[in-house]
């Protein structure tokens, strides 16, 4: 590379990921030939437009890449071309959930989403975000006693409520997640079941969790998390779901180009093809498999040694630990400074009925997911427990 000091900063960051245990749950390691792909010629490429349909010409081959991603998609995660709809063009998760939303939820309506605290993500309708501006948010919690969802409150929340989308999605809950039950709490409130299942795709590609498809309308998720590929997003829609006479998809699509996006970036696109065929081999089940082993390892280690785990474990890539202890411990803040100190890399995050600030929560969130694509087990997950535990009662 000409350019040193990008190439530096190259090496640098290069250094520091060999370097470091990264337990950031929401991050992962691309093999080399989905950043090959991500760094292509396809980058040099405008295709405002979707697949035959473009406002430029030139397009016989990002034509041909994006119908073989769509369909890559559908064969990761078992779905026919004939119910599902995929868009491959959101740049990433938040413009993603920000379309569906602009696609088929009245300006002003009510977006039923899990709050921030408890584990759900800026863009299910947080004040802070633009689709709580936008749209008015009715936030769901976990139950205070036992940190997992409550589906019969739920129900009876939404029908109250009658929010013209439910989000079942989540960065921060580690518990598997009902989709059946959620897809008969929309249907008590006439809402569209929307599942953000970021975090956890890799893992239902792999079989590793419960699959959203046969329950939701819309699934939407990240490529980088669990499944492994470059930063970007995709949503999947039910071809047979429609709004007053409109296909859902036709929706989506067109909040997508063009109503929020432009060129859709195509090394981006090649990347995520690249990583859902990676997804959809026997080597990436077993990957799926041993993050959730890790994970509940990491776990039940750190409980052993009198760390709160969030909801007693966890059935995911991640886990919450609570690192506060109603200040018998110390602040989430301080343990992820102390771990950074350290070489471990993780992030500070807010607890069911956080009693802290979001920037000085009282917890931490762990997960497995990177360091389980560098070959760690169970035994591994151990040794890590018992360095955060000496670390963090240093
Ligand atoms: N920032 C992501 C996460 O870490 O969960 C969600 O967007």
């Amino acid at each position: 590379m000409k350019d040193i000091q990008i190439q530096k900063l190259i090496e640098k960051e290069t250094k520091r990921q060999k370097s470091v245990i990264n337990l950031i749950p929401s991050e992962n390691y691309v093999s080399k030939d989905v950043l090959t792909a991500l760094g292509s010629i396809f980058d040099n490429k405008y295709a405002e437009g979707y697949p035959n349909k473009r406002y430029y010409g030139g397009n016989p081959f990002t034509d041909e890449l994006e119908l073989l991603c769509q369909d890559r998609a559908r064969k990761t995660f078992g779905l026919k071309e004939s119910e599902w709809h995929v868009n491959v063009q959101p740049h990433s998760g938040s413009p993603a959930n920000l379309a569906v939303y602009v696609g088929l939820v009245p300006l002003g309506a009510k977006i039923m989403g899990m709050t921030l605290t408890a584990g759900g993500h800026l863009t299910h309708g947080q004040k802070v975000s633009l689709t709580g501006k936008v749209w008015q948010q009715v936030p769901f919690e976990v139950d205070p006693k036992t940190e997992v969802l409550d589906y019969k409150m739920l129900k009876v929340q939404a029908v109250i409520e009658k929010p013209a989308l439910i989000v079942a999605g989540f960065t921060a809950y580690p518990r598997m997640v009902d989709f059946k039950k959620f897809r008969e709490v929309a249907d008590a409130c006439g809402a569209i079941l929307m599942v953000d299942m970021s975090h956890v795709a890799g893992l239902v590609a792999g079989g590793a969790y419960n699959s959203p498809f046969p329950y939701a309308d819309v699934v939407t998720t990240t490529t980088h998390k669990t499944l492994r590929g470059p930063r970007s997003a995709i949503i999947f829609s039910r071809r047979d779901k429609k709004i007053k006479d409109k296909e859902i998809s036709v929706l989506i699509d067109k909040a997508i180009f063009p109503g929020l996006q432009g060129g859709p970036h195509m090394g981006q696109i090649a990347g995520v093809a690249v990583a859902l065929k990676e997804a959809s081999t026997a080597a990436f089940k077993k990957y799926a498999h041993q993050v959730v082993k890790n994970s509940r390892a990491l776990a039940s280690e750190l409980e052993k040694l009198g760390w709160r785990i969030v909801s007693g474990g966890t059935d995911s890539n991640l886990l919450l630990v609570d690192t506060w202890m109603d200040g018998k411990g110390l602040p989430g803040k301080e343990a992820e400074e102390r771990l950074e100190k350290a070489g471990i890399i993780c992030n500070k995050n807010t607890i069911p009925g956080e009693t802290r600030s979001p920037f000085d929560p009282s917890g931490i969130r762990l997960g497995p997911a990177a360091e389980t694509t560098r070959g760690k087990k169970e035994k591994d997950m151990k040794k890590i427990g018992q360095r955060i535990n000496k670390i963090l009662r240093a």
